[in-house]
């Protein structure tokens, strides 16, 4: 499995972590065959995460006036305080009631301005394509963030596959909706209108650091977080990160997504990080990286484009950051 670090475009290539806490993707792919933990010889995921590396390669030295390295976040952490709407709005919810949600058999249908619409299932998504390790640092909209240890593959490998017509100029995508699995959207309280929708640029959507996820340090999804197959774009907010997709269309026109039909004034389609740009109803500055407490509050400073200007800075030239927000 290639392994790529993008925390410093001067380290964005750098190969650290030690070979032991990733999974091989033959044992990816039995672990979504039914077993629960992880192959045998592999460490445990707390003992993986003890077991972490040295993070001299992870130390963000490109701003020298952040104070915090970019250490990853632990696995308990990055699965038990998530935002998955469809299994209530507490961050403890989705933990709490994701398995419920059945992921296989799954499938994926592309479509829209495509020249060979089609499907994808589980077994394409984990053996269907180059698996690879991004770790990336990933920033919530209210302010929390984390950094987190991805296995998958480019979006844009799956949108080759399909053959984007000339006319595409966006891609939409569309979370499962199945009322009798997501007790988030029988209740009262809900405020989404299901399907949970999301929407990229096509050139921002081939972007190499827009990613696909089926896995998170080494293990395959769990529901919270988005199994079987999630959006990751690690320069927006993380609502553009859309979880459990059944759904791929490439359109000509800018697709409607769930948080901006909400609330327009305050997501907008965009969303790329910006703590020059305020929510209307806090500041974007600062973040609080988890794990996070009031003892310890872990504030640091937010960076434009999470920390990947360079990267993708160029997708937005001439464009007015705090209109399309
Ligand atoms: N389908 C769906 N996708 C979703 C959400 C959601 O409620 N439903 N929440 C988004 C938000 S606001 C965030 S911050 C991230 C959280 O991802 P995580 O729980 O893996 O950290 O998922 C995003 N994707
Ligand atoms: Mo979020």
């Amino acid at each position: 499995m290639k392994k790529r670090i993008y925390t410093d475009p001067t380290i964005a290539s750098s190969d650290i972590t030690p070979e032991a806490v990733f999974l091989n993707r033959r044992s990816l792919i039995q672990a979504s065959a039914g077993a629960m933990s992880i192959a045998a010889g592999l460490p445990s995921i707390s003992a993986a995460s003890a077991e972490s590396p040295p993070l001299q390669a992870l130390t963000f030295r490109a701003d020298a006036d952040r104070s915090l390295a970019d250490e990853q976040t632990p696995y308990e952490a990055v699965t038990s305080y998530n935002n998955f709407y469809e299994f209530g709005t507490d961050k403890s919810d989705p933990a709490r009631h994701a398995h419920a949600m059945t992921t296989d058999p799954w499938t994926v249908k592309v479509g829209g301005l495509v020249e060979e619409p089609g499907e994808l299932h589980v077994e394409d998504l984990l053996r269907g394509f180059d698996l690879e390790e991004r770790i990336y640092r990933f920033r919530c909209v209210e302010a929390w963030s984390m950094v987190v240890p991805w296995i998958g593959f480019p979006l844009s490998a799956l949108l080759q596959r399909f053959s984007p017509r000339e006319e595409g100029r966006f891609v939409e995508f569309k979370t499962l909706y199945r009322k009798r699995e997501m007790r988030g959207t029988r209740s009262f309280t809900s405020i989404i209108d299901w399907p949970y929708r999301e929407g990229l640029r096509l050139d921002e959507a081939m972007h190499p650091l827009a990613f696909l996820a089926v896995g998170l340090y080494g293990k395959t999804l769990p529901n919270q977080n988005g199994a079987p197959l999630r959006l990751v774009v690690p320069w927006k907010y993380g609502f553009k990160s859309i979880k459990s997709i059944v759904e791929i269309n490439v359109t000509d026109k800018q697709p409607r997504t769930s948080w901006q039909m909400l609330q327009p004034r305050e997501y907008g389609f965009y969303a790329n990080v910006n703590p020059d740009v305020d929510h209307p109803r806090w500041s974007q500055r600062f973040e609080r990286r988890l794990p996070s407490s009031i003892f310890n509050p872990n504030r640091v400073p937010t960076l434009p484009f999470n920390g990947y200007a360079e990267q993708v800075a160029g997708l937005y030239e001439g464009m007015d950051l705090a209109q399309f927000y």
